[in-house]
């Protein structure tokens, strides 16, 4: 039997606008357009409270990595929940479920991180790594290292630290951000660059910017360096291949912590463990959720490097940070089953040598249409740009909503990818078969037709 009592798709809609305030929404705006009801899912589909089946491009929201109706994700959360459905890890108590899964963790990560802190999401993670970070300073005798680097246009989240840190402007002009002692440079985005250098110089470039700018703050005060693999929210932004190498150059030469942000990219979204695996980089830190758990119980975390680990635990005394539910039984429970079904099926490795270079070859075929600039993908994390015309490229003006008027049409003909401005972005299930993936670009495709058609209008 249902949870919750059945009710008409308009019943839920009128009271949703009545009574629920949704993130990141406009409520005048919703009122008037209504809610889309998501009723159920299974396998790479969403079903609305009508039935209509909906191929999720996104995973939920870069998060349901291992698809819908895994049995052995709700087993291992009931069995959980009648075994020990709550206790803390304060005051020196810990329980099975999130000792297990710091064990594997660590098994899955790279040699330097032998430490996990728990949090209940991705912008918690970014709290706690902003502590843990200006901490480590602060032990080492250097308390004047404050300043945390980060990208312009980055997502870390939507607390306070997080939207600070975070580079989106609009964000930045509500609630309080940013925090002091945070600093933004460039974006690796060709795309969005004037085009002229070529892209290995233009990422080049656009790295240095880190050197720059802590020479400019002064490296006796800079604490860290905090950046996405990849950029999700941000519209998929993939580096040149100069990029992370110059970057973890300078990290290097001026002493600086690296921090590698796989809220998306961790667990297998680019066909390997973590992007910095990815990238052939060496973080200090990484902060993590979604995928850990594949998006059925809220977890995220901090894996923490020796160099971080090994200063907090000998000359730390208490670090005052935690949350109730940091390592909650339940949400731990269910990230082990996903590793376990991560490794099983060995989907980090299908996602890089099978599904990923399937679907990006068909992602590319996308560039032949008159409306698109670019495609780009690495792993199942993708984006194409939407432009006005091809040569020499020319963008739609912003109040044209070209993006927003492509995905309401890709939503109403059976799939969900989301616009960034005029990019849109893509990043399906890693259990995506090659059926589905034929079908989610033969969508697209139409879908670029009637948008087409549409922006004609
Ligand atoms: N870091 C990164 C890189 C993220 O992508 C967070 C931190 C924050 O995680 P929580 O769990 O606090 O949401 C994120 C979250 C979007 C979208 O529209 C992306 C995120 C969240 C909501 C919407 O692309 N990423």
């Amino acid at each position: 039997m249902a949870v919750v009592q059945n009710r008409s798709r308009s019943e839920w809609q009128d009271l949703d606008r009545d009574h629920y305030l949704h993130p990141f929404t406009d409520h005048k705006d919703l009122g008037k357009k209504k809610s889309r009801i998501i009723a159920r899912a299974d396998g790479v589909y969403i079903y609305d409270v009508d039935g209509k089946k909906i191929l999720d491009g996104m995973s939920g929201l870069w998060c349901v990595n291992i698809g819908y109706g895994r049995e052995e994700l709700v087993s291992a959360a009931t069995r959980q929940l009648r075994e020990l459905p709550y206790y803390n890890s304060f005051f020196q108590c810990a329980h099975p479920p999130s000792i297990e899964l710091s064990r594997m963790l660590v098994e899955v990560t790279q040699p330097q991180f032998n430490r996990v802190f728990y949090t209940g999401s991705g912008s918690e993670a970014i709290d706690t790594m902003i502590r843990m970070v200006r901490q480590y300073w602060q032990l080492l005798g250097q308390p004047g290292r404050q300043t945390i680097i980060a990208r312009v246009n980055a997502y870390h989240g939507s607390t306070v630290a997080g939207a600070s840190l975070g580079g989106m402007k609009a964000m930045h002009g509500q609630g309080g951000a940013p925090l002091q002692g945070i600093e933004h440079i460039a974006q690796p985005y060709w795309f969005g660059s004037d085009r002229k250098l070529p892209p290995d110089e233009f990422g080049l470039q656009v790295a240095r910017e880190l050197d720059t700018k802590i020479r400019q703050v002064g490296v006796e005060k800079v604490a860290a360096f905090v950046a996405e693999p990849i950029q999700g929210a941000g519209g998929v932004v993939i580096p040149p291949a100069t990029y992370w190498p110059e970057i973890q150059k300078i990290c290097d030469k001026h002493g600086i912590l690296l921090i590698t942000d796989e809220v998306i990219c961790g667990f297998g979204r680019l066909g390997a463990w973590f992007g910095a695996d990815y990238y052939g980089v060496k973080p200090d830190l990484m902060t993590f959720a979604k995928g850990v758990s594949s998006g059925y119980l809220p977890l995220g975390g901090v894996m923490v490097g020796d160099r971080v680990g090994d200063v907090l635990i000998e000359k730390g005394g208490e670090f005052f940070h935690g949350y109730t539910y940091s390592g909650h039984p339940a949400s731990c429970a269910v990230a082990i089953e996903t590793l376990n079904i991560l490794k099983r099926e060995k989907l980090v490795e299908r996602v890089r040598d099978d599904i990923g270079p399937y679907l990006q070859k068909k992602w590319h075929s996308l560039a032949e249409h008159p409306m698109v600039g670019e495609t780009r993908m690495v792993g199942l994390m993708g984006a194409l740009e939407l432009v006005k015309s091809k040569s020499p490229i020319t963008k739609f003006s912003s109040d044209q909503g070209v993006g927003v008027i492509c995905r309401d049409i890709l939503v109403n003909n059976g799939l969900v990818m989301r616009a960034v401005g005029d990019t849109i972005v893509v990043a399906p299930p890693l259990v995506l078969t090659h059926a589905e993936a034929d079908e989610l670009i033969d969508k697209a495709r139409k879908c670029l037709d009637l948008t087409l058609a549409a922006v004609k209008k």
